[in-house]
């Protein structure tokens, strides 16, 4: 009786369906996929940020750590992954740092709305390494390990993916070898230039070679200038005054998080420009300057940092520095939120130093 009774329904609904028309494959050709139209529309094919392997930014991959393969494609610009993160004091999980990272770039592409730029298509050829080979069991082999290639008639620069900071006094050596003494603009909650014997106890080496010590390791073996600074600071110190005194020995001045609320965005910027003043720069940021609340995947969280958008809006200011390297370091993805809340932000970070380099084509091409 149901079924019976059902039946006019349906028959009437056939009778006035309109076959439904689907338009063409205009992207797809026998040749291969080829752009939607124009430059100015949106490639949804090969654009799309969900094909093909998943390296920063879907740049091209270049295992640039084996010269065979890295000598017939010249860059300018590398991302290099860092997983290393048994030089921790606390939470451990950056050496998956590099692929979270990776992840948050996924959809870094177009031009900024503040500045005007797109740095994928500016003069400089990015392509990313993948990960360097390190031993996760040894303190000690990393810092020893240099990170830069040398072997194209050209210095790349390198930017880095940790790990954790332990990984920088590496980049720091191999800025060095090329550059001499750098400036280090140091983002961070944490001083990281305790003296390994107070940071480790004075036990062992091994133990003493840590993301705590490698700024005073790196000021003990004259990496760095004097006319460093740190950004951010926030997180107590071990001794009262000792840490300071010790900070300042190794060729820091100190930028406090709560500076931002006195001074504001320019007054920063004009404090870390005047002190770097016209030296090369390396900038290192450890994305536990954010506040936990912006930034919650990292080992040492520590309250009371700058939003995301106060940190974009300092790097952004920073633009025509001579920068020579930099990073971004202490990335966990394990303690993100499900909305790679960190990783967005460390990925962005990366993309602000391209900038400051996209200005300064000139000083970069002529060593
Ligand atoms: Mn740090």
């Amino acid at each position: 009786m149901y079924a019976y009774g059902l039946l006019p329904f349906i028959v009437s609904t056939s009778a006035v369906a309109r076959e439904i028309v689907f338009p063409p494959i205009a992207a797809i050709q026998a040749s291969g996929q080829v752009p939607l139209g124009k430059d100015d529309r949106v490639d949804i094919v090969t654009g799309s940020q969900f094909s093909g392997l998943t390296t920063f930014a879907h740049l091209p991959y270049v295992n640039c750590l084996v010269d065979d393969q890295a000598q017939f494609t010249p860059y300018d610009i590398a991302i290099l992954g860092a997983p290393f993160d048994t030089g921790v004091t606390a939470r451990p999980g950056a050496r998956y740092g590099p692929g979270g990272i990776r992840l948050g770039a996924r959809r870094l592409q177009g031009w900024s709305i503040y500045t005007g730029v797109n740095v994928f298509k500016s003069w400089a050829t990015i392509v990313d390494c993948g990960d360097a080979p390190l031993t996760w069991l040894d303190n000690t082999v990393i810092s020893s390990r240099p990170t830069n290639t040398t072997g194209l008639g050209r210095t790349p620069r390198i930017l880095t993916l940790g790990g954790d900071h332990t990984t920088t006094l590496s980049a720091l050596r191999s800025t060095y070898d090329k550059w001499g003494p750098v400036s280090v603009i140091h983002f961070d909650s944490h001083l990281d230039t305790w003296d390994p014997e107070v940071l480790g106890g004075g036990i062992s080496h091994y133990a003493g070679v840590n993301h705590g010590t490698f700024l005073h390791i790196a000021h003990e073996e004259g990496l760095i200038r004097n006319t460093s600074l740190h950004v951010g600071i926030r997180a107590p110190t071990v001794r009262r005054k000792g840490d300071i005194r010790n900070d300042i020995r190794c060729g820091f001045e100190i930028i406090k998080a709560r500076d931002l609320d006195r001074v504001g965005i320019n007054g920063i910027v004009e404090q870390i420009k005047s002190r770097v003043g016209d030296s090369k720069v390396y900038i290192s940021v450890d994305i536990d300057v954010l506040d936990p609340a912006y930034a919650p995947a990292t080992g040492t969280a520590e309250p009371g940092g700058f939003t995301t958008r106060e940190l974009l809006s300092i790097l952004d200011a920073l633009h025509g520095l001579p920068v020579v390297g930099a990073d971004v370091v202490e990335v966990a993805p394990i303690y993100d939120t499900a909305a790679e809340t960190t990783t967005l932000a460390a990925a962005r970070w990366l993309i602000r130093c391209y900038i400051s380099w996209w200005k300064r084509r000139s000083m970069i091409t002529s060593v």
